[in-house]
């Protein structure tokens, strides 16, 4: 399959997260300051703490921080979300994860499209969190019909872009030329149109049953709503971006701050009220619509499940407790809460490993090495780390979180419209419309720690550990 002819899907990826980068600066004015931002405060952290910047480098993360972006987009047909699958297939991207945002009152249900082996990972780890429209929650069976017809009628792809993704299909890649086309017809689909395909009255309707639904079927494309940046210190972002211009949301999504970071910390920010050309007799037929905003994100280690309990568990009793509302007041009271809940969560690298909480990539230390050439070793994790002959490190964690998603897209719709639909989720329709199955992160969690605790040992000399002496 490994043509010499062809450019790799990493080099794919790259190309297209590029290309999707400068055109949302030109598109988002905003997101340009915030690149601006998050490269200072990044610069400083690594400036000021020597053992992070030392340990990223160590585990090959250091290049991707700079151009490590997620983005998000939201598709209305079945048959849009295949088209996409095979799409990103051709940046090498998979889909990981399946969130059902019904529950929280998102008519969508959604998947993350991302890399999955490590070296790929570190290369360019683009994801994009893609939602699918669920239609069959608008209760109003006239407006469903309605919203349905509009979106049968549109086409998101380019022509010459499905031909270059059956090409790749076909011949297993693209050569540089053609690589380079694709980039730029599968961006025609991400792009922002300000002309609408429906009628100010129609657009109304659909807004009236859900500002996402409105934002799903009035447009020609799934524009990107927004793209994010990764920080390594999110709250120092937040606390600055007033100084320039920007105004964040209330509070942090996800996890507290703390001295191990665990999954993912995210906050947005609204970035634009658009003009829109409506569909109409006469011309003047204009108004506005909000879609795209601004977001940062800051990534921690990948949890067990049993340490995802734990953090579903604490975060839900926050919640109970204090609810921020739309104007961010609470804020402070929901922050300290979070902070006290999380104390019952371990932090400290050991004992996130020692109570089995979080996943770790292994690797013999330089000491171990020497060891195994002297050789007698014996195949004890414990002890092999005890005495410095192997080492951990956290794997970061890849994906999203429901209940933060659900969080940024309340926030960016107006925290007002909280509705609740009967919560059927509903993967396997989500997973027909896909055109294959989603992956379970946890077992890429698993597969990785475990394939580098192999190696690990293999470098020392050891092989057949028992399972149970992992933990
Ligand atoms: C996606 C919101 C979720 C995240 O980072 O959790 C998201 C959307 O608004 O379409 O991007
Ligand atoms: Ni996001």
């Amino acid at each position: 399959m490994a043509n010499a002819a062809f450019v790799s899907t990493d080099t794919i990826r790259s190309l297209f997260t590029e290309a999707m980068s400068q055109m949302y600066r030109t598109e988002v004015p905003q997101y340009g300051t915030l690149i601006e931002l998050v490269a200072d405060v990044n610069a400083e952290v690594l400036a000021y703490n020597p053992e992070t910047k030392t340990q990223l480098e160590r585990l090959g993360e250091l290049d991707r921080i700079n151009v490590e972006r997620h983005g998000a987009i939201r598709l209305g047909t079945a048959s849009e979300l295949h088209t996409m699958r095979r799409l990103f297939a051709v940046m090498g991207m998979q889909s990981v994860g399946y969130y059902d945002l019904s529950v929280a009152g998102v008519p969508v249900h959604s998947t993350c499209f991302r890399p999955i082996d490590e070296a790929a990972l570190n290369i360019n780890p683009f994801r994009v969190f893609t939602s699918l429209l669920r239609l069959e929650l608008i209760e109003d069976a006239g407006l469903r019909a309605e919203a349905e017809a509009i979106l049968a009628r549109r086409n998101i792809f380019t022509k010459r872009a499905v031909d270059l993704i059956e090409m790749f299909e076909r011949d297993g890649g693209l050569s540089e030329k053609d690589a380079e086309e694709f980039v730029s017809e599968a961006l025609e689909t991400f792009r922002w149109h300000g002309e609408a395909t429906v009628s100010a009255e129609t657009y109304k309707r659909l807004h009236d049953a859900h500002r996402l639904i409105a934002d799903v079927v009035s447009f020609k494309g799934p524009h990107i709503n927004h793209l994010t940046p990764r920080t390594l210190d999110i709250d120092a972002v937040q606390k600055r971006m007033p100084e320039r211009g920007i105004t964040p949301k209330a509070v942090i999504e996800g996890p507290p701050r703390r001295t191990c970071d665990i999954l993912l910390r995210q906050t947005s920010f609204k970035a634009l009220e658009e003009a829109i050309a409506f569909v109409g007799d006469e011309g003047a037929n204009v108004g506005t619509h909000s879609a795209r905003f601004g977001e940062i994100e800051q990534r921690g280690v990948a949890l067990t499940a049993k340490g995802r309990a734990l953090y579903d568990d604490l975060l839900a009793s926050v919640r109970g407790e204090v609810q921020v509302g739309a104007g961010g007041g609470k804020a402070r009271d929901y922050d300290s809460q979070l902070a006290e809940q999380f104390r019952d969560f371990p932090d400290s690298w050991e004992e996130l490993r020692a109570k089995d909480l979080a996943f770790f990539r292994y690797s013999a230390t330089d000491a171990g090495k020497q060891a195994a050439l002297r050789g007698g070793l014996k195949a004890e994790v414990n002890e092999l780390l005890a005495k410095g002959l192997l080492r951990f490190d956290p794997i970061v964690y890849e994906d999203f979180l429901p209940v933060s998603a659900a969080g940024i897209f309340q926030s960016n719709l107006g925290t007002d419209q909280q509705q609740n639909y009967a919560t059927l989720s509903n993967r396997d329709a989500f997973e027909d419309a896909l055109g294959a199955k989603v992956q379970d992160e946890l077992e890429l969690y698993a597969g990785t720690q475990a394939a580098s605790l192999a190696a690990a040992l293999a470098d020392l000399g050891l092989s057949d550990v028992p399972q149970k002496s992992v933990a």
